[in-house]
């Protein structure tokens, strides 16, 4: 599935990024970045509707807007969206003896369905007050180098499913779809670096071929891809897809 909004050139996504960082808003404008998706279901119903989606893109639309033009160009587009870029995870125990349990089909790799319903698995027994499921979460939920150990029993299914997304992201660094032994065992992850894939999306969103992007057109392709999320959802399989995973897979 293609991103929701985004961006850029390499090179200017790599020149925002330190401008950025030098204004007092850095902080602010991080926080809108990095928190993508995960909040955006206002109603809790775990279906995006097009009036949440118009109202969160016309909050973030000021903030991303950094210049204040009243557009979104391709580097603020980037800078947003690629903002967590390279951000390693904290080391965890993940080694081949330990990866099999959750390979339920027992052919070597972890599909993305396999390794978030060992999430939901794990987050589920976590919240029953079984702390066994600790050594399980430290190993499938992404916990950035900068956070502190997280007290799993404060997350919400929402948030089991984000952070699992971004490790199942973080870990497949060949982009096949399934994570090997090997990237198993890689001990920090980082973020991937998502400039070509936003580079198209800002391609794609910008209908009028202008170079910038309009809230009408931030607008439109958001809902666009919220659509095809909820027909994602929908299509699934899974006895209760997790909502967010399908909400990132819009912007990871
Ligand atoms: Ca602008
Ligand atoms: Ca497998
Ligand atoms: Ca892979
Ligand atoms: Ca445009």
């Amino acid at each position: 599935m293609k991103n929701l909004i985004m961006t850029t050139t390499a090179a200017l996504g790599l020149m925002a990024a330190p401008a950025l960082a030098a204004t007092n808003t850095d902080g602010m404008i991080d926080s809108i970045c990095k928190q993508g998706y995960g909040k955006i279901d206002m109603d809790g119903d775990g279906k995006l509707t097009q009036q949440e989606v118009a109202n969160t893109t016309n909050a973030m639309f000021p903030k991303m807007d950094r210049d204040q033009s009243g557009a979104i160009s391709q580097e603020e587009f980037s800078a947003c969206l690629n903002a967590s870029a390279g951000e390693p995870a904290q080391e965890s125990d993940r080694k081949a003896e330990n990866m099999a349990q959750y390979d339920t089909d027992d052919d070597g790799t972890l599909t993305r369905e396999e390794f978030m319903n060992a999430g939901t698995d794990a987050a589920t027994r976590a919240q029953s007050g079984d702390e066994s499921a600790d050594e399980d979460l430290s190993r499938l939920m992404f916990i950035p180098v900068t956070e502190v150990t997280p007290d799993y029993s404060t997350w919400r299914p929402d948030d089991f499913a984000v952070r699992s997304y971004m490790l199942f992201a973080a870990l497949d660094t060949d982009q096949s779809g399934d994570v090997s032994e090997q990237e198993w065992s890689k001990p920090q992850p980082a973020r991937p670096d998502i400039r070509s894939q936003l580079s198209d999306d800002f391609e794609a969103a910008d209908a009028d071929n202008s170079g910038d992007l309009s809230e009408q057109e931030m607008t439109a392709s958001r809902q666009a891809a919220a659509e095809r999320a909820n027909q994602t959802a929908e299509d699934s399989d899974a006895p209760n897809p997790p909502v967010v995973y399908y909400r990132y897979d819009s912007t990871m």
